[in-house]
């Protein structure tokens, strides 16, 4: 199987403010975080493409996985090791055509009919949710809950990273479910600090800590 991660954070400059994109991701990076998202809806290509480039770099020192929201274009430039892909977003079948079979496809799904088109478009794993209620992205879609996730996880073949409203007070109740990982934007980005947030999620996981 493809190196995945399962605490993904999505880095985001429109609900808050304070740290960049490259911030976060080192911070992220720093508390814990294995896959790091770059999660950018607006302004010009050539900035996205040069934040990305920079984010590449740091995540490939430390090891961490890099994954381009929505963007193949920007995916391609900056070599990301991946992308994520909505079901309004450019096609995964499409995607992998362009980019091969090895870098990572990720697909995101509100619904058990979604995450199985994910499945057989060849999603190497699928963004779930929302898990449960969140003011983060406008159109999630559905709360699922964790009955949902759980007969997502058992007949969807594909590592289930459960996203919405994820927080160091659920994230084992999603574990327990069967999740292979977690994607959050609120739970670090909107906290006061993003890296001690991350932590919190990283232990709320009982994830061991590199060095222990
Ligand atoms: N997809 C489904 S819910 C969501 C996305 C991108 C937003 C997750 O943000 P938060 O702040 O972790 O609830
Ligand atoms: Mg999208």
């Amino acid at each position: 199987m493809k190196r995945i991660g399962n605490l993904h954070v999505l880095t985001d400059t429109a609900l808050q403010a304070r740290f960049s994109h490259v911030d976060l991701a080192r911070l992220a990076i720093e508390g814990g975080a294995n896959t790091i998202q770059l999660r950018q809806k607006t302004g010009s290509t050539r900035d996205m493409i040069e934040t990305a480039c920079e984010m590449k770099e740091l995540c490939e020192r430390a090891g961490v996985v890099f994954i381009v929201n929505d963007r193949v274009d920007v995916a391609i430039a900056a070599k990301a090791d991946g992308v994520h892909l909505g079901q309004d977003d450019f096609p995964i079948p499409l995607a992998r055509d362009l980019l091969g079979p090895d870098p990572i496809i990720g697909g995101s799904a509100a619904t058990f009919e979604e995450a199985q088109k994910c499945l057989r478009e060849g999603a190497d794993y699928v963004g779930f949710g929302p898990v449960f209620p969140t003011t983060s992205k406008d159109d999630a879609g559905p709360v699922s809950g964790i009955d949902i996730l759980r007969k997502v996880v058992e007949s969807i073949p594909l590592p289930i990273i459960a996203i919405g409203g994820v927080s160091p007070d659920n994230v084992k109740d999603v574990l327990s479910a069967g999740a292979y990982g977690i994607a959050v934007i609120s739970a670090v980005c909107c906290q006061e600090d993003p890296g001690k947030a991350t932590r919190d999620l990283h232990q709320a996981m009982g994830l061991e800590t590199k060095g222990a």
